[in-house]
């Protein structure tokens, strides 16, 4: 279709504080002028304190979903979250491999940054084993990544060697997110593989500020609506970077504890 707008999706579960999951990830769609559908998996019930209920969705359901937006729609790129379990990321697998939802970034999201969990003890590996051979790009933050590559990450090497190891898994690029947990450190270094075999790292300031909800699915939010409007994966890695990192340091007053980032902050010029 002539001028057909660009239109990415979500696969992933809802949080009802709009913090994370979908509700981010079709936030930052707007923000990025992409236009954004979603395939909902799971939902959580929770608030800037934690999540305290979760429910996920017939895989009948999810079934119609990817048809529907198949039947329809142009989905140029697309991005997983929450996947809760071994039988929810098979059936995503068996609707991706099906219908052309373009370039995938997995984000491995196995809990949150509090601690809950939004994937199954063991469905890791179904993670690691199945889905991440699929992934154009994946996302994992520290903990993620030592958990999947299977060894501790305590140096800048570490981060190089962790990412060799997810690429071995299948994943074509990989985008690993830094350790933030000193609260003195001034800056966060995130480590880009690309396909190519091309390296760097894009190192931003650290914000000491509890409103970070939404930081990792934002992330990979933001590379799948770049790369729904067709740029690179090293552009829209460097891009998404620099968007959440404004999204972080210009805070805003939402909930008492662990707040969300702001995806209205000024981001245009990217
Ligand atoms: O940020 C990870 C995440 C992903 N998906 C859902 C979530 C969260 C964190 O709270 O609630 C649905």
């Amino acid at each position: 279709m002539a001028n057909e707008f660009p239109q990415a999706c979500t696969i992933a579960g809802s949080d009802s504080d709009g913090s994370a999951g979908m509700q981010a990830d079709l936030h930052t769609f707007f923000r990025r002028k992409v236009y954004g559908t979603a395939v909902m998996t799971a939902a959580v019930a929770g608030n800037s304190y934690g999540i305290h209920d979760s429910v996920t969705l017939p895989t009948t359901f999810i079934d119609q979903e990817f048809k529907d937006l198949a039947d329809d729609y142009h989905v140029r790129a697309s991005k997983t979250g929450m996947l809760a379990d071994s039988e929810l990321i098979r059936t995503v697998i068996k609707n991706y491999q099906a219908y052309d939802f373009g370039p995938l970034v997995v984000d491995p999201v196995i809990t949150t940054k509090h601690g809950n969990m939004l994937l199954e003890q063991n469905a890791y590996k179904t993670l690691r084993d199945e889905l991440i051979p699929l992934a154009t790009v994946i996302t994992p933050n520290f903990f993620e990544a030592q958990k999947l590559a299977e060894m501790p990450i305590n140096t800048r090497e570490d981060m190089a060697t962790a990412a060799q190891k997810l690429r071995q898994l299948g994943a074509k690029s990989i985008v690993l997110k830094g350790s933030h947990h000193d609260p003195n450190q001034k800056t966060v270094s995130d480590y880009v593989l690309l396909e190519s075999g091309e390296a760097f790292w894009m190192t931003g300031k650290f914000f000491p500020t509890d409103r970070k909800n939404g930081t990792g699915d934002s992330l990979s939010a933001c590379i799948a609506a770049e790369l729904a409007k067709g740029n690179s994966v090293k552009d829209a890695a460097k891009i998404a970077k620099r968007f959440v990192d404004i999204a972080i340091e210009n805070d805003i007053a939402v909930g008492h504890k662990f707040g969300p980032i702001n995806h209205w902050a000024p981001a245009d010029e990217l």
